[in-house]
């Protein structure tokens, strides 16, 4: 069946709705491409803003297929993974992570790559938007930018540097202590500062899965650009959060 992208998004996000309050994953899913996952207790989150929200930085194919495909197998290979495990299925998602090394043998890698790559993920979709870059940092989160990384420009330099530097797939962040303290590192794979006990306020994807539609081997110059589609609104929200102690993923 071939239907208009805004009539497929349309139905994807009311379906999701409609799951929301049902409670059922299967619903949620039952318009989108990816397969149906097993029953469990993570949900692939709504963006918020359509698939072409954040163009011409990110383009809405490649934003369909990441939260549609990519993320969402990841959160039903994270509830095949936690099946039969009612402990670590009542975990929130940040205790998890910090504790997946504690986790049986057998599904430990999938629980550390997919409860990762759903962190990841929701924190990704939740720091963009439309017209992002608009409104940049100020107050406090401005002051800790220019204290702990050396001002705006420096922060994308530096940051940008730590994603270009990864071989291969990986994510760049900044964390954010309780006391606010800002930091630049970056992970491989779906590894992410939360298993370390940090909390993340920023990071971006550089898998190639976020960028090779558009920007091909030109893993720059996706990294440059996407700093437009940053939303500062939200993003103070987390570096609020992070001081009040309330920051999860
Ligand atoms: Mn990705």
């Amino acid at each position: 069946m071939t239907i208009s992208t805004p009539t497929r998004r349309g139905l994807i996000a009311g379906t999701a709705a409609i799951a929301a309050v049902l409670g059922s994953s299967r619903i949620a899913f039952a318009q989108a491409p990816a397969a149906a996952p097993p029953d469990g207790p993570h949900r692939l989150p709504l963006l918020g803003y359509g698939y072409a929200a954040l163009e011409p930085h990110i383009d809405a194919r490649t934003m369909e297929l990441h939260s549609q495909r990519h993320h969402a197998a990841q959160v039903a290979n994270l509830n095949r993974a936690l099946q039969g495990n009612s402990a670590a299925s009542e975990l929130p998602l940040h205790e998890l992570l910090q504790r997946w090394r504690e986790m049986p043998e057998a599904v430990r890698g999938a629980i550390r790559n997919n409860a990762g790559g759903h962190a990841n993920h929701s924190m990704f979709w939740q720091i963009m938007g439309p017209g992002g870059g608009g409104n940049p940092p100020a107050g406090p989160l401005l002051d800790a930018i220019t204290r702990d990384l050396g001002g705006f420009d420096k922060m994308k330099t530096d940051f940008d540097a730590a994603g270009n530097g990864l071989f291969g797939s990986g994510w760049a962040f900044i964390t954010v202590t309780r006391e606010g303290r800002l930091a630049i590192t970056s992970r491989t794979g779906q590894d992410n500062p939360i298993m370390d006990g940090l909390r993340v306020l920023i990071g971006n994807d550089v898998w190639e899965h976020a960028y090779y539609l558009k920007y091909q081997n030109n893993r720059a110059g996706y990294m440059t650009a996407w700093w437009n589609t940053l939303n500062w609104t939200a993003i103070t929200a987390r570096y609020d959060a992070a001081r009040a102690g309330t920051l999860t993923v």
